[in-house]
């Protein structure tokens, strides 16, 4: 029988820059968020020298800043950290939806990997289960999936 080909993204992030942009609403769960994503990175071979943090307030404004960093060309990956937590209005839905077209929609435009961290939770419990305790740490597994997919495009 021939034989498959098989193109799968090596797990090294040696080398990579990457921009991780991180809202500072609700800080004391996306800390979590980016905490757990700078040590996969960290423990894949990145270097904290080649990582940089941008500071956005809140989960709306996240399309915007990874469209223009994506744009720049100078960072291999660009991970989105944020967590959206419902309130009593029909607010969180607005958010949620704008947040992940926006920062699909750069990702598409840009065709730099965009990891996708962003909690939409119903409540408080939901996202710190889902920062680094029951759940696993989103972050981190953002930053897995956006290596994962530099590694694999640079194959095509
Ligand atoms: N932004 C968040 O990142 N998470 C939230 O839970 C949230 N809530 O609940 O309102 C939130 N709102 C702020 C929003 O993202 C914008 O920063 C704001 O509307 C200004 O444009």
């Amino acid at each position: 029988m021939e034989s498959v080909t098989t193109i799968a993204g090596r797990m090294d992030a040696a080398g990579l820059k990457i921009a991780v942009v991180a809202t500072r609403v609700n800080d004391f769960i996306v800390d979590r968020l980016v905490g757990g994503a700078l040590d996969y990175l960290e423990r894949h071979g990145g270097r904290a020298s080649d990582m940089t943090i941008v500071r956005v307030p809140g989960a709306f404004e996240l399309p915007l800043i990874c469209q223009k960093l994506a744009a720049k060309k100078t960072f291999d990956g660009i991970l989105a950290l944020g967590a959206v937590i419902r309130g009593g209005t029909p607010h969180f839905d607005y958010i949620c939806a704008e947040a992940t077209k926006g920062i699909a929609q750069a990702m598409m435009a840009s065709g730099t990997p965009v990891g996708f961290g962003l909690l939409t939770c119903d409540t408080i419990e939901q996202a710190v289960e889902r920062a680094g305790s029951k759940s696993g740490n989103k972050g981190a597994e953002a930053a897995a999936a956006m290596l994962e997919t530099i590694r694999v495009l640079e194959q095509l």
